[in-house]
């Protein structure tokens, strides 16, 4: 849960860094990229995150421009990773300007309770990290590199001249 408009600010800066590096590592053809046909692609998870962006926060009473619930997921990768960089700085536009701190303490309905706003941010801060593992575990599968996320990557390890930790 949020308190300070200050620390929200810091966190979605330094997590959508991360999302905006995971999702500029996407091939147009990792999109299909699925464990069974009963589980999400890669491409919807990435197209999940542009949309909570704005469909989370917007049933706060925020307002700022994101994609349409019905849109489909994108085939171009850079258009993905171009609609969350706008998504995700209209939503941190749309706090700075429309919210003090006390904002964060005001409920909203959301999903059929009454959660605190700091509490939807933060909440939805976790929620892109959590689909966000999945997507690096995809990319892997994928052929693809990922990202540094809180530490190296196996191959930033070999270009360090180290190997990889074992734990
Ligand atoms: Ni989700």
């Amino acid at each position: 849960m949020f308190k300070h408009i200050e620390d929200f600010v810091a966190t979605w800066q330094h997590e959508t860094a991360a999302t905006l590096r995971t999702l500029e590592m996407l091939t147009d053809e990792s999109l299909s990229q699925q464990i069974t046909s009963e589980n999400r692609t890669l491409g919807r998870l990435a197209w999940h995150l542009v949309q909570t962006v704005h469909e989370m926060p917007t049933r706060t009473g925020l307002s700022f421009e994101g994609p349409r619930e019905d849109e489909p997921v994108p085939t171009s990768a850079a258009d993905i990773a171009a609609a969350y960089k706008r998504t995700s700085q209209g939503l941190l536009d749309a706090v700075q300007s429309s919210w003090k701190d006390e904002n964060l303490q005001h409920l909203s309905e959301m999903y059929g309770e009454q959660w605190p706003n700091g509490l939807t941010l933060d909440i939805l801060v976790k929620h892109e990290i959590h689909h966000r593992g999945q997507m690096t575990v995809l990319m892997r599968q994928a052929g693809l590199r990922t990202p540094d996320l809180y530490g190296p990557t196996k191959e930033q390890w070999a270009e360090f001249g180290m190997p990889a930790p074992v734990i």
